[in-house]
């Protein structure tokens, strides 16, 4: 079994892009396994690999986690950017789950009838719904809690910056959002993870939901 981790899921953000972003920040090289076809997937379900049937999938330490939840707070507990205690924990999870929340949005974007309507709702929730959390939880504080790198920042980090692909210059308003974004893009693994040949995905396009579909038979 590879020592690294192996990630499977299609070559595109989706929702194995967060997980990507956690083990980069983390340090930790890992291996990928592109779904092209519905046989791989079919022999992925033959051989008990998809707890629910579904991606992402990611085997680690000897294991086969899916559930995206589950294998970023694995990562996140393993790799010491889950708080410091219980209290903190909750302050995290709960600014995760905020980012989740909109992250999903966007991710889920491709799939709307009315793109160009959810876009508005989308930005007008970043705005006067999310961002403003941020921005004051980093008024002062270099990170999101108790001082110290968690897994939320990185979750923060990588949907400002889908924020900003959308919606240019969204962070005009959250001078402190963008500067915790400034100080986050100088953490080397980061700045790798942006340069060209990276391991990092782009957005889900028409031409991989086509094949996710097929591979789903949808
Ligand atoms: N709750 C799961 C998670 O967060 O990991 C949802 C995973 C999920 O919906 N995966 C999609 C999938 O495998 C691909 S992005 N769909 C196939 C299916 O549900 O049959």
């Amino acid at each position: 079994m590879s020592e690294k981790p192996v990630l499977y899921y299609f070559n595109a953000r989706g929702k194995m892009e967060t997980i990507r972003w956690l083990l980069t920040v983390a340090e930790v090289d890992f291996d990928e396994v592109f779904l092209t076809s519905r046989d791989q997937y079919l022999k992925l379900l033959e051989n008990g690999d998809l707890l629910f049937q579904q991606v992402p999938m990611v085997e680690i330490d000897g294991m086969k986690l899916v559930q995206t939840r589950a294998i970023l707070n694995y990562i996140a507990e393993k790799y010491n950017l889950h708080g410091k205690d219980l209290k903190d924990r909750a302050m995290i999870d709960m600014y995760s789950e905020g980012v989740k929340d909109l992250n999903e949005m966007i991710i889920m974007l491709i799939m709307s009838p009315d793109p160009k309507a959810k876009l508005e709702e989308i930005e007008k929730k970043a705005k006067e719904r999310y961002l403003p959390v941020f921005e004051k939880a980093l008024t002062g504080p270099v990170y999101l809690v108790g001082g110290k790198l968690s897994c939320a920042d990185v979750y923060l980090l990588e949907c400002t910056l889908m924020l900003e692909e959308k919606f240019a210059g969204i962070l005009k308003d959250f001078g402190n959002v963008k500067s915790f974004q400034g100080r986050m893009l100088q953490i080397p693994a980061v700045n790798r993870f942006l340069l060209p040949g990276s391991k990092r995905k782009l957005p889900l396009d028409q031409k991989t939901l086509a094949l996710a579909k097929e591979v789903f038979n949808l």
